[in-house]
């Protein structure tokens, strides 16, 4: 590997806009898992690498246990120690963080390993979620809501009907996820980043309104309801949790997100997050609070130059 991409892979190199915003790129990697397409939709055929950290892996992960895809798509879990080489994978020799796991299929060191079999002069960062095709050794998709759709409708008749019949973006309910969708990324999933990473201080504090004024609109729409659209569990829920659950952990304090915490000022977001995580398995089983809080105190050495991983909250989630 000649060519420098720390540019690429360290975090602490990463360009931030002039005016101190924080815009995050593009996914690169943009094809379909389809039925009659190049990437025709097979048992064991594709492999998802993962950080259990990650809230857009962990849209993939919960996804993939929904649909009892569990037997069809093998994953791996990356450290959650992302240095200036990126995501590492386990090794004997390297990291061994609990939970971490080497590369099965290349023994890569780090994920952007992957990236450059893929594509030699690939110049974008190197993320998780990845789906990797072991047929055509490539990149599929590396973009979660992209993979998570895939993962919803087009292994469906390949699986048992009780979990082909479960779809998380139905027809009838298309318009009101989207809507919802689109203000969730921009003002909580993606607006924490947005907080967090913000450069200056007149960026910051619009910022974290914006986090908190949609937080106020969740709290309005969860009021006596248990999902957030149509009375069912879809996408938009999958899509809201992986930050809802990480906020008190980890938002308020790393990324300054500390007008209110969920447990303290959203009664009806705290009961939904944690009926999702007490009572529906895939939730639970895809979230590990140490990867997830070693992870964001270890990896952001501009926000966190020591790496101390605070102790609390205590506990990580409430009972119900
Ligand atoms: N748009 C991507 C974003 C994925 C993403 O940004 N992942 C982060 C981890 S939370 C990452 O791998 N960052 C590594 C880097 O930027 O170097 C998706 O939703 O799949």
């Amino acid at each position: 590997m000649s060519r420098d991409v720390s540019g690429q892979s360290d975090i602490t190199k990463y360009k931030f806009e002039d005016d101190g915003t924080y815009k995050r790129k593009q996914s690169v990697f943009r094809e379909s898992v389809k039925r009659g397409a190049k990437f025709e939709p097979e048992k064991g055929r594709y492999h998802l690498y993962v950080s259990y950290a990650c809230p857009w892996a962990h849209r993939t992960l919960i996804m993939r246990q929904l649909k009892g895809l569990q037997d069809f798509i093998d994953v791996t879990v990356v450290s959650p120690r992302m240095g200036s080489n990126g995501w590492p994978f386990a090794s004997p020799e390297g990291d061994s963080f609990p939970g971490a796991q080497p590369d099965p299929l290349f023994n890569s060191n780090h994920v952007k390993e992957l990236y450059l079999r893929a594509d030699p002069a690939y110049n974008g960062r190197f993320t998780v979620p990845l789906l990797w095709d072991k047929k055509t050794n490539t990149i599929v998709n590396n973009e979660s809501s992209e993979i998570i759709r895939f993962l919803n409708s087009e292994f469906n008749h390949l699986l048992p009907a009780d979990k082909a019949q479960i779809d998380l973006y139905p027809s009838a309910l298309r318009a009101e996820i989207d809507g919802i969708n689109e203000w969730v990324y921009d003002n909580i999933n993606n607006g924490v980043y947005k907080t967090g990473f913000a450069g200056k201080q007149e960026v910051y504090e619009p910022q974290v309104k914006a986090v908190f004024d949609s937080l106020d609109r969740v709290e309005k729409i969860l009021e006596g309801k248990e999902y957030l659209v149509g009375g069912v569990l879809t996408e938009a829920d999958v899509r809201l949790f992986v930050t809802i659950i990480r906020f008190d952990p980890v938002y308020v304090g790393h990324f300054k997100c500390n007008y209110r915490t969920i447990r303290g000022g959203y009664p009806n977001i705290h009961a939904w997050v944690r009926r999702l995580y007490w009572t529906i398995p895939a939730f639970k089983d895809t979230t590990d609070f140490d990867h997830i809080k070693t992870h964001y105190y270890w990896s952001h050495p501009m926000l966190n130059p020591r790496k101390i991983v605070p102790v609390g909250p205590v506990p990580h989630i409430f009972p119900l």
